[in-house]
């Protein structure tokens, strides 16, 4: 359709136009339009029939209907661009049009009515448009609220809560037993020196126990790469017994402490062996403390732990820092003690022994009170040093440790 425009809306294709259409006629009446043709702000005042001043107001008039009619058409910042372009745009959009056409070449009588037009339709198009980016921005704003805002009929997500580790919490179960017959606990490093980790507890270079106790050695160095340490110097500490050495320099007896822990070994991994675990490090220290006084502590120990049902034994044993020494075993879960399999075979996990070996122990050895200048002739004590690992697979029916250190959360969830 092709109509009398003023501003060549028809060649734009504005469907707002049409929809406006009727209400624009009405408002500007038939001496206006009559005024018209297609492509008008292509053409000057001169060829629209504009010859009085009176005639520019309302030309204007229609101008601005249209512009508004077209900018609410725009919903979003695109359609406002592309309105901006038709309108403002610098080379061809309406505004320089009509600047050029019809203000420029508008003879002295019309000029003035025509600039002052001009200037009005400005103003008015610049607060249109103001309030329209206001009204498209806050309508995206709340596009985007709408599609984050939390609908509270919906059901929550469930994020399952965590448990200790399974360790952790026979660790605590450890220490409440030994914290309610006077014993306190301490920390110490997991980076030692091979002083504190063997020659302190009476183990010199080449003694071969140190070969059951290979580890990791670490060096220490700058940010720069320079080694700050000699060759050998630190090491992962392979049991908790150099606390036995820290502790007992810093404190005069009575000494009663636990010390909980992470050791580490060069062992081979298998169901009950692993090169990182967890040992628990006793030590008491007093006067007249006896072989008696040891037995006593562990069968309460094992008792207030395990229950009264669980077979233990002692056996002799062999520590360069405890005198006499012992190892303490529980029978075998896996095979009931009985030392075979359900198959008939022998059970892999005692090797056939029917006993689990839970730690070792004894009585300080004199010799290390002369490490930390203790008289040996006034103090007397008990040591022992407990797999932490081994004992909650005996309570909890583990039958390999590696379940511990896997992170199966199948394995961590039977332990809330
Ligand atoms: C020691 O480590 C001594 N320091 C214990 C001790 C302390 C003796 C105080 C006397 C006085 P042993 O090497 O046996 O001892 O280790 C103690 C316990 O750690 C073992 O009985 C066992 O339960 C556990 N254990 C040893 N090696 C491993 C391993 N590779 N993986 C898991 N548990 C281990």
């Amino acid at each position: 359709m092709v109509m009398p425009l003023p501003c060549g809306l028809a060649l734009l294709g504005w469907s707002s136009f049409e929809r406006s259409e009727k209400s624009f006629f009405a408002a500007f009446g038939v001496t206006y339009l009559s005024l018209m043709t297609e492509n008008s702000q292509e053409q000057t005042l001169a060829a629209l029939g504009v010859k009085q001043p009176d005639q520019v107001a309302p030309l204007f008039a229609g101008l601005l209907s249209l512009a508004k009619a077209d900018l609410n058409a725009a919903n979003s910042a695109e359609g406002f661009e592309k309105f901006r372009v038709r309108w403002l745009g610098r080379k061809s959009g309406v505004l320089t049009l009509v600047t050029d056409n019809w203000l420029k070449p508008a003879c002295k009588e019309l000029k003035p009515a025509v600039g002052q037009a001009l200037n009005k339709f400005k103003a008015q198009l610049e607060t249109a448009m103001e309030a329209r980016r206001a009204a498209i921005e806050s309508g995206a704003q709340e596009a985007v609220s709408a599609k984050d805002r939390v609908d509270l009929s919906l059901p929550g997500v469930i994020r399952p809560v965590g448990s200790r580790h399974l360790i952790r919490q026979v660790l605590q179960e450890i220490e409440d037993i030994f914290v309610s017959i006077g014993f306190s606990v301490v920390e110490g490093p997991e980076i030692e020196t091979p002083y504190y980790n063997f020659e302190a507890l009476n183990i010199p270079e080449f003694h071969p126990v140190r070969d059951d106790m290979d580890t990791f050695y670490v060096e220490a160095r700058r940010e720069s790469g320079a080694v700050l340490t000699a060759p050998g110097s630190l090491l992962l500490r392979t049991h908790t017994s150099p606390m036995q050495i820290r502790t007992m320099e810093k404190r005069k007896p009575p000494v009663r402490v636990i010390v909980p822990g992470k050791v580490y070994r060069r062992d081979n991994p298998d169901a009950t062996h692993s090169f990182m675990f967890h040992q628990i490090e006793g030590l008491a220290v007093d006067h007249d403390i006896t072989f008696c006084d040891f037995t006593g502590t562990i069968e309460y120990f094992v008792k207030q732990y395990f229950g009264s049902g669980v077979k233990t034994r002692f056996r002799p044993s062999y520590f360069p820092f405890t005198e006499p020494s012992v190892e303490f075993d529980v029978s075998c879960i896996f095979c009931g003690g009985s030392g075979s399999a359900a198959s008939g075979q022998t059970c892999g996990k005692c090797k056939g022994s029917g006993w689990i070996e839970l730690f070792g122990a004894g009585m300080v050895d004199p010799e290390v009170d002369g490490f930390v200048n203790y008289d040996a002739k006034k103090v007397s004590g008990f040591a022992f040093g407990m797999g932490m690992d081994r004992l909650s697979m005996r309570k909890y029916g583990i039958d390999d440790i590696q379940a511990f250190f896997q992170n199966d959360v199948r394995f961590l969830k039977q332990f809330p």
